[in-house]
């Protein structure tokens, strides 16, 4: 089957007279379900400034991957990865959330089963004020140690040409995030997987869903039943396998979406 989405919904057209039409039974959906889990990707911090991965303005049409996130690349040249995250990090930490953030925090108090799973580094769903998050690959904002897993307390910048070591084994300090080839953690995937599965609507927003095992999710979702709903201005692998694509920014339909279900939920947290 050359596949389409049951339902397509233009981001042009987003506004709040055409999401009153026709976006109805999106809403009713929000408003009836009880299991809400929530997939993001570098797309929902594109509107607040940080660069995404790939696309034309995309961070791999400039760096390669295998050069800066891999643990090889670490051990061959550990300065140049590191003065690819101390800019990155900057970057980040002068950044805040947008209104897709800020909404996705207010959804969370909507309901009782709720659950952010980002695949972001850059903390902003937790700034924006989401509680319940799991960060699949990491954060920018902790360093750990490169042999023994240790995490490090204090976060200063690191002097590329005079890598810190850790105290207990001697190993290089590195950022705490997940690179290729790399395995996650398994208690933060293993959940992943279980409210993914568990889930009756699961909205997947901003990745290309092309990395593994966080592509996976939305799938294992919509096998189990639940209703998939992707945010994205552009197509992906995902997009035949939902039930609502929505084909805008993600800062430009979620506080839409969020007044429409604003006072009308029947479980919001006591
Ligand atoms: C907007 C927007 C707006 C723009 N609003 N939207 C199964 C099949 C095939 C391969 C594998 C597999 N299992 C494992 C693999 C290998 C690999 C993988 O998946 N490779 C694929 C690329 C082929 N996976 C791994 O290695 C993972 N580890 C693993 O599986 O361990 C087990 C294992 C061990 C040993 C051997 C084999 C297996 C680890 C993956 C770690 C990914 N790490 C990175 C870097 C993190 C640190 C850092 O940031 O520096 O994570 S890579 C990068 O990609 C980053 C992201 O989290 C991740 C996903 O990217 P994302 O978020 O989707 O961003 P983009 O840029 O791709 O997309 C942005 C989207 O936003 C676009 O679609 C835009 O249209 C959209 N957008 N503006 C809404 N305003
Ligand atoms: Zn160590």
């Amino acid at each position: 089957m050359t596949g389409a989405p049951a339902n397509i919904i233009v981001g042009n057209q987003v506004g709040r007279t055409y999401l009153a039409a026709m976006t109805n039974e999106l809403v009713e959906i929000m408003l009836n379900c009880r299991r809400c889990a929530v997939l993001t990707g570098a797309g929902i911090s594109a509107e607040s400034g940080v660069p995404t991965f790939r696309g034309k303005q995309g961070l791999w049409k400039e760096f390669k991957p295998e050069e800066l996130a891999t643990m090889s690349a670490f051990m061959a040249n550990p300065n140049i990865v590191w003065q690819w995250y101390n800019w990155r990090r900057e970057l980040m930490g002068k950044v805040e959330p947008n209104p897709g953030h800020q909404a996705l925090a207010e959804l969370e108090d909507m309901f009782t089963d709720f659950t952010l799973i980002t695949q972001n580094i850059d903390g902003l769903h937790r700034q924006a004020g989401s509680k319940n998050i799991l960060e699949l690959h990491g954060n920018i904002h902790r360093n750990k140690c490169a042999e023994c897993n240790q995490h490090v307390a204090a976060q200063t910048d690191i002097d590329p040409d005079n890598i810190p070591t850790c105290e207990q084994c001697g190993g290089r300090i590195r950022p705490d995030v997940v690179w290729f080839g790399e395995m996650l953690d398994n208690d933060i995937i293993s959940t992943a997987f279980r409210v993914s599965e568990e889930s009756d609507v699961f909205l997947s927003i901003g990745t290309s869903a092309v990395v593994h095992p966080a592509a996976s999710l939305p799938m294992m979702a919509k096998r189990s039943g639940a209703t998939l709903i992707e945010i994205n201005p552009e197509r992906t692998p995902l997009t035949e396998l939902a039930d609502f694509y929505v084909s805008a920014r993600s800062g430009e339909f979620l506080p839409p979406l969020v007044e429409q279900l604003r006072g009308r939920r029947t479980d919001p947290k006591a």
